[in-house]
């Protein structure tokens, strides 16, 4: 039988959906022995297998994973497009960080993207500037867009590079009215999810649509909060804010907290980087009084 490799599309409840490269298309998955018993199969997982019979694709073994994100489950996540809001719903830059870490721990690409630009008045246009100014300056590629107009969707579909992208983000700021704008596929999304948030989170499924020339978009839940420390360990959470790396401290273990000759402090100090990123840093460590 000739073996093929698939990348798993779809993952709800017992249903799972296999898109077959060799093939183009998309097979009801069904895992064999030992796989059924010892490991579970998620969205994102690259199988081979064959197809059977009755054309379902037979699942024989499940690829090394590169990263795993858990909400929602989805496995080898190249690239977060991170969405956010400057107003309709309020800028929150401590979910941002969070999620930032999160994905920098994982090694996912980011970039993030300010959506709902048609609501623009020239106050949040100077707030996005800042914003931009502060999350460049960490390395990240800063967009601005409107799903509503289509201004900017261009650029951000350039961003789309590798085999598997998520939208992530608030609540509200527009994820699935991107994916949809750059997909053509709907999806549910809004007032549905909203009223009960919290069970649709666990029982709902991941779907990735294919897109453009291989790639695969999923759209996940909206957070309304997140604490990279729930999932990271706090020492390490130093080591995903890209721009303290530059920074030399008298310690090599420093926590940039409240140690001499702290070289990120003292950076903060001098306004070489920005308030919103110290202070977060420090409440994720738990190390915020005031400053
Ligand atoms: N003005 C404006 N409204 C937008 C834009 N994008 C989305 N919206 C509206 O914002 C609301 C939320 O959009 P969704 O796409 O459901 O947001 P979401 O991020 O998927 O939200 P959750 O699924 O709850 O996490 C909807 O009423 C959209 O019509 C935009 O670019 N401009
Ligand atoms: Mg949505
Ligand atoms: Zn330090």
């Amino acid at each position: 039988m000739e073996e093929l490799k698939g990348l798993v599309v779809e993952r709800e409840a017992q249903l799972i959906g296999v898109y077959v490269f060799a093939k183009d298309e998309i097979y009801r998955g069904i895992p064999l022995g030992k796989i059924r018993k010892s490991e579970k199969v998620w969205a994102g997982d690259y199988v081979y297998g064959h197809i059977t019979e009755d054309d379902q694709f037979a699942i024989t073994s499940i690829a090394p994973r590169k990263n795993f994100l858990i909400r929602p489950k989805i496995a080898n996540v190249d690239r977060a497009i991170v969405v956010m809001t400057i107003i309709e719903p309020e800028f929150q830059s401590y979910l941002l960080d969070n999620l930032l870490v999160i994905y920098e721990k994982e090694g996912v690409g980011i970039v993030i993207v300010f959506n709902k630009l048609d609501l623009w008045g020239e106050e949040e246009k100077k707030e996005f500037e800042f914003w931009k100014g502060v999350y460049e300056k960490a390395g990240y590629p800063v967009l601005k867009v409107s799903a509503v107009t289509g201004e900017g969707i261009e650029d951000l579909v350039n961003f789309l590079e590798g085999e598997i992208c998520i939208f992530a983000g608030p609540s509200g700021v527009g994820k699935s009215a991107l994916l949809s704008k750059i997909t053509g596929v709907e999806l549910k999304c809004g007032e549905l999810s909203r009223k009960t948030r919290r069970g649709r989170h666990t029982s709902r499924g991941v779907k990735l649509i294919p897109f453009g020339k291989g790639s695969f978009v999923g759209d996940s839940p909206g957070f309304s909060k997140v604490e990279a420390s729930s999932i990271v360990d706090k020492r390490e959470i130093k080591d995903y804010f890209p721009e303290f790396y530059k920074y030399e401290c008298r310690f090599p273990n420093c926590t940039h907290t409240n140690e001499p000759d702290c070289g990120v402090r003292e950076a903060f100090e001098r306004g070489e980087i920005p308030e919103s990123r110290y202070k977060n840093y420090l409440k994720m460590v738990g190390a915020f009084t005031s400053l």
